[in-house]
């Protein structure tokens, strides 16, 4: 059995996605996501120029051995933009492994460990009573995990709060937009915030905060621990995460679970975070990370130190990569909560998806493989439009973490 022809989808129904087909002599073919936000065709031209004329004649059920062959056979390895397509590639024959057997992809990673995947959801608010009220909009919707991001008082421009009247969503058309941020204001704030949400919400919703790197070391510490009180299911990018050191002083001074690792990219960006327990929760997707082959043993090796999975869920993740991490979360043992940020309408348009959220759970169906489909006169009705996430600046100017 042979690869014989691949391509690279690229589309914007609402905002750019990146989708790799691979098509076999069999007669089948795989999706897999390759979306970088903010730099798609980057990974697009990376795939198209050298990694689909390798591809071509391979024999695509040789998952472990192409993987090597783009991760151990690339001498520049890892990186966003190599990882993303080694990502996309490695999904896609996993998808078509499952459709050559008959099965939907979880039956391949040990089949089901549970019958539906707990969620979060975004609750966002300009101020405190917004994201109180927004809140109580996702419970209504029967959530039970909520992430709680709000504007600070007297910081124009915050993360994780929406723009108009929609549901939060970082990138915008063009160049890099900016926002403002004040972290001493928000030390303050954040503790305020929660203990508001937990008066009037009470003790049962679990509740998730993402501080997006914007913390010094002595500045996560000190939040993870005022934020200790509200038992927080946890405490998301609290260093930037390429200091990890930093977060051994944040374990010295709290029992906030931790989470990290949306902008990770290997295995190797977590074995000592793992196994010095620094960490609770491993946020790096499949469609980031490596694919299933990759994923699945980080899972194991997390597993062995009680560590969790966490995927990264936000909107700029492609339906192929969110059905593929529904039958990685339903398979793991060591699963612990999915990011759900439901994409707008229009995707549908574009991808045929085979999950259905229901009590603050999400299902998925036994379409054989990912059971995603993408329909490309639909996708080429609506080409790539540049479109970039913000960089953000202290309230003097200094450019920091976004
Ligand atoms: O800001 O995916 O936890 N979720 C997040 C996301 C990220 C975006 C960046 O593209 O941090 O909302
Ligand atoms: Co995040």
């Amino acid at each position: 059995m042979k690869i014989k022809n691949a391509k690279v989808i690229v589309s914007c129904p609402g905002r750019n996605f990146v989708t790799l087909k691979i098509e076999t002599d069999a007669g089948v073919y795989g999706l897999g996501d390759a979306t970088l936000n903010g730099r798609e065709l980057a990974v697009a031209s990376y795939l198209e120029n050298y990694c689909i004329p390798m591809l071509l004649g391979k024999d695509p059920r040789n998952t472990e051995d192409l993987w090597n062959y783009f991760y151990r056979g690339v001498y520049w390895k890892r990186g966003a933009v190599n990882m993303a397509a080694l990502s996309a590639i490695d999904l896609a024959l996993w998808d078509i492994k499952g459709k050559l057997l008959g099965t939907p992809l979880y039956n391949l990673l040990g089949g089901k460990s549970r019958e539906r995947v707990l969620v979060y959801a975004h609750a966002t608010g300009k101020d405190s009573a917004e994201a109180l009220d927004s809140v109580g909009k996702k419970l209504d919707l029967g959530f039970s995990a909520v992430r709680v991001q709000a504007g600070v008082p007297n910081v124009p421009a915050s993360y994780g709060v929406a723009r108009g009247e929609g549901p939060y969503e970082p990138a915008a058309p063009g160049l890099p937009h900016e926002e403002s941020w004040d972290t001493p204001r928000y030390l303050r704030f954040a503790p305020k915030l929660f203990q508001n949400v937990r008066d009037a919400y009470g003790d049962d919703v679990l509740l998730l905060h993402d501080v997006h790197h914007r913390c010094t070391p002595i500045e996560a510490a000190r939040l993870a621990k005022d934020l200790e009180p509200y038992r927080l299911f946890w405490l998301e990018d609290p260093v930037t995460g390429e200091l990890q050191e930093g977060l051994r002083l944040l374990r010295r001074h709290s029992v906030t679970p931790v989470a990290i690792g949306e902008v990770f990219n290997s295995v190797y960006d977590y074995t000592s975070l793992i196994s010095e327990q620094l960490i609770d929760f491993v946020r790096m997707p499949l469609s980031h990370g490596g694919g299933v082959t990759h994923l699945l043993k980080l899972a194991a090796f997390a597993g062995i130190y009680h560590v969790q999975m966490g995927f990264h869920g936000a909107t700029d993740l492609s339906p192929v990569n969110l059905a593929a991490s529904i039958h990685f979360d339903l398979a793991v043992s060591n699963f612990g909560i999915q990011e759900y940020m439901p994409h707008p309408e229009v995707v549908n348009e574009v991808f045929k998806v085979n999950y259905r959220f229901e009590r603050g759970t999400l299902s998925i169906d036994d379409t054989p493989g990912i059971g995603v489909d993408i329909d490309e006169e639909q996708a080429a009705r609506y080409p790539y439009q540049m479109a970039c996430l913000p960089v953000a600046r202290k309230l003097d100017g200094t450019l920091t973490y976004w």
